[in-house]
């Protein structure tokens, strides 16, 4: 099964377009779970626990864990040994270098963690890519259009033809031969990402910036799905998370997944 098959069928079979973040901020997790002896992972294994029912996929941004040392990267695997089977799973690490170096990274995130997909930066080429884009069953997202302002620097210079956002989904798109690619475009760029869907109609796309970046969730569900009502996943990560600080965490995170989700669902039918 290619990962587009494996997204597909995960969206069809849960009916949910919502990716749960779990950007595991130590500072941020509720005080009485500070003295636990693997803070990172009681907290996640709760919120997994407590989404799993609504979550499409979980993104694990990896850099809350890499700021924790050896204990947030052993946060880390225990967080994708303890993913379910029935989400996607994916490492947000933006990765991007040599292809030499490409495979070690390939390695650590597809071996050692098991993700089902990445999250890279294509600035590269072609050649950083393609250790992660061997296996037709793991996937990877390339961030085409970020949802932060500085995404205006660099990502809308134009050669008088192409602006760069659509000269990588495009190039994307041709590297898509073993049906495994996929574009990260921001929810707070609703009408390019209509531009972007109808010129790469066929490629999933990762859709971070609803919640707490406060991104159109109707504009992004209506421009971003493709022609089956699907194709893409929509991430919201600290809204979800942080719905509240106290020994409740995981029941407001469970109440504010199934709002999300809700609130998608009811979007794409507006769609359909
Ligand atoms: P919240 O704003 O808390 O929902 O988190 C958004 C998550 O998506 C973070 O993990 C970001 O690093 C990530 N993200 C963006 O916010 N914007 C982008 O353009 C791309 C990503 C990403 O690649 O996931």
């Amino acid at each position: 099964m290619t990962f587009q098959e494996k997204l597909s069928g995960i969206i069809e079979k849960k009916q949910s377009l919502l990716c749960v973040g779990l950007d595991t901020d130590i500072n941020r997790i509720p005080d009485f779970l500070k003295s636990d002896p693997e803070p990172l992972f009681a907290f996640n294994k709760a919120i997994i626990e407590a989404t799993a029912e609504y979550a499409a996929a979980y993104k694990v941004n990896t850099a809350f864990y890499e700021a924790c040392g050896a204990a947030g990267w052993e946060a880390l695997e225990k967080t994708f040994a303890f993913l379910p089977d029935h989400t996607l799973n994916i490492a947000d690490a933006k990765r991007g270098d040599i292809g030499n170096t490409a495979k070690m990274y390939a390695k650590a995130i597809f071996e050692k963690l098991n993700a089902d997909a990445v999250t890279l930066n294509a600035y590269m080429g072609k050649d950083t890519a393609e250790p992660f884009l061997a296996d037709p069953e793991k996937g990877v997202f390339f961030l085409c259009l970020t949802s932060n302002p500085g995404s205006r620097d660099f990502q809308y210079f134009t050669d008088g033809d192409l602006k760069l956002y659509e000269k990588i989904a495009l190039t994307v798109n041709e590297w898509n031969v073993n049906s495994n690619c996929g574009l990260v475009v921001g929810a707070t760029h609703p009408e390019e990402l209509q531009h972007i869907r109808s010129i790469v109609p066929g490629l999933p796309f990762l859709i971070p910036g609803i919640g707490a970046q406060g991104g159109d969730l109707e504009k992004s569900v209506q421009y971003g799905l493709d022609k089956n009502g699907a194709g893409a996943l929509f991430n919201s990560s600290r809204a979800i998370i942080y719905a509240s600080a106290d020994h409740g965490f995981a029941n407001a995170a469970y109440a504010a997944a199934k709002d999300t989700r809700d609130a998608l669902n009811k979007a794409k039918i507006m769609k359909i």
